[in-house]
């Protein structure tokens, strides 16, 4: 990611004005990734609003499709799919898309001549929440790409693409709705909030820091007798009381991936998805999943990996690839991955 000394930032500082104080402090940038956010920033608006409107208009409920992983697909996951989509139709920046949604990536041929970055994406992860108006949110993820022509395969993207992500982050579709973004550990991690009156979004959590306590744990824990021995143990040592460690910690699961991990992200602890018997592989998806909220918790002061090793250090070998998840406070996803190598 690149190396930047950022102005101070000021509460209340538009998106647009923030990206264009960071370029100046970057006299080598092109302006492009900036330009691409605020692209982002567009797609995360128009999501947002459709959002609002669901159960007002016929937007709720299935597609009628199945997505790549084989589940049910939601019409707003369809709708976001489109929506970042045509965000990145123009502006030659992005010539493919990788999706959830879609099995192949998207190719953009209009931005396939001066186009350098790929952009992997869940549109809108947490989809069957929808229908009882919980928490959703959409996942990106930044990545250059190297070479030159058209992408011909899922081989030769995964191999152009870089290893690190020049930006990574989400929105989370709450109460309010805000983006929270990184483009690496020197320039850290920044949450802006949607003030849908004049449409922008608004500078209201700079330099975020993930604690490295808290007093929460994250876990689907219906699937506990499908789980390898250490996450076992590792969750059973949340729940005994241990004064140093502020043991035992609450549960808070919302079944969003997105709104489980900002909570770990603002407030400290471990959100954890391990491997089970009906998903060795673990059930969240690298690509657009697991490395961008690495990515961010990382530059929070956090840590990410899989019970074994550190997430942003896998190499990919498909766009769709999944990943137990282990993420937040530091000091707890290393306790929780010792016991991964230790008891397995
Ligand atoms: P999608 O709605 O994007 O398919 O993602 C749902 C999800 O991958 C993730 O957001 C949740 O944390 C997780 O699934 C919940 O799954 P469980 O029902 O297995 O806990």
């Amino acid at each position: 990611m690149s190396k930047t000394s950022l102005p101070v930032p000021k509460i209340g500082t538009r998106l647009h004005r923030f990206l264009y104080e960071s370029e100046r402090a970057h006299p080598e940038a092109t302006g492009e990734l900036s330009a691409l956010l605020s692209q982002l920033g567009l797609a995360g608006k128009r999501i947002s609003r459709l959002l609002s409107q669901a159960g007002l208009i016929d937007i709720l409920g299935a597609s009628g499709e199945t997505n790549v992983q084989g589940e049910t697909q939601q019409k707003l996951d369809a709708l976001a799919n489109e929506v970042f989509l045509d965000a990145f139709a123009y502006g030659q920046m992005v010539p493919a898309v990788v999706t959830e949604e879609m099995e192949l990536p998207a190719h953009l041929p209009e931005n396939e001549a001066l186009g350098k970055y790929v952009v992997f994406l869940d549109p809108l992860d947490g989809s069957s929440n929808l229908d009882v108006n919980g928490g959703v949110g959409s996942i990106f993820s930044v990545r250059k790409l190297g070479g030159s022509g058209a992408v011909t395969s899922e081989a030769e993207l995964l191999s152009r693409v870089s290893h690190d992500q020049v930006a990574a982050g989400y929105f989370v579709y709450g109460p309010s709705t805000m983006l929270v973004y990184t483009c690496g550990p020197e320039t850290g991690v920044h949450g802006f909030t949607l003030d849908p009156s004049i449409g922008e979004f608004l500078l209201s959590a700079p330099n975020i820091r993930v604690p490295s306590r808290g007093m929460y744990y994250a876990a689907n824990e219906g699937t506990i007798e499908e789980w390898r021995e250490a996450p076992r143990q590792f969750v059973r040592s949340l729940q005994r009381h241990d004064k140093d460690k502020g043991r035992p910690y609450s549960t808070r699961y919302s079944g969003a991936l997105v709104s489980d991990v900002h909570r770990i992200l603002l407030k400290g602890g471990i959100y954890i998805y391990p491997a089970t018997t009906k998903s060795p592989q673990g059930k969240l998806r690298l690509m657009y999943e697991a490395a961008p909220l690495a990515a961010v918790l990382e530059a929070a002061g956090g840590a990410a990996t899989d019970g074994i090793t550190r997430i942003l250090d896998l190499v990919p070998t498909a766009n769709h690839q999944r990943t137990p998840l282990f993420i937040g406070s530091a000091p707890d996803v290393q306790e929780a991955t010792r016991l991964g190598r230790s008891v397995g």
